[in-house]
């Protein structure tokens, strides 16, 4: 069975900041559902999608929050699927206080976590997890870092083009 990408953002705010997640998982061809849902305003929402998360057919959560940001750590408090937290930069902190609430969770209820404003990763990652029984996906992710790899050889070529020295 292929699994989807359950995304949740603790509010519409999140939008821009989460959103280089869905573009990677498209390019990826990996399917996914946007929900906004908050630990702190809705938490019986979150309780209920965490808890109907794996029988939707999501093989992994990624849990956008800003703030003192809870999404992740209830979400995973309800599931055993992966979570992954998603800090979003806001306010006086600019996401530190998100990203320390997603590193320090108690014993027994992990969740991994990308960098503050790390969609983008967080895209590729969820993949990664997704990849590890689906080989088509595998063979997706490694054409890109293929590609990526090309590019990195086509900026050097640039660089020692500038300096003479091609
Ligand atoms: C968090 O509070 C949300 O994830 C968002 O990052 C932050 C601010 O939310 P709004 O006040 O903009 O709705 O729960």
């Amino acid at each position: 069975m292929t699994h989807s990408v359950l995304i949740v953002m603790g509010s519409d705010s999140d939008f821009d900041q989460i959103a280089p997640a869905w573009k990677v998982l498209e390019n990826l061809g990996v399917s996914y559902d946007v929900i906004v849902a908050s630990a702190h305003r809705s938490p019986e929402r979150v309780v209920t999608l965490a808890r109907s998360a794996r029988e939707r057919g999501h093989g992994v959560i990624l849990a956008a929050a800003g703030g003192a940001a809870h999404l992740a750590g209830v979400l995973a408090a309800h599931t055993t699927l992966p979570v992954v937290a998603v800090p979003v930069a806001i306010g006086t902190l600019g996401g530190v206080d998100a990203l320390l609430s997603a590193v320090q969770m108690p014993g027994g209820v992990p969740i991994a976590s990308v960098g503050i404003g790390g969609a983008r990763n967080a895209g590729f990652f969820a993949a990664a997890i997704l990849a590890s029984t689906d080989t088509a996906l595998a063979a997706r992710l490694e054409a890109f870092r293929e590609e990526q790899a090309k590019n990195v050889g086509e900026a050097d070529a640039r660089v020692k083009a500038k300096l003479g020295r091609g």
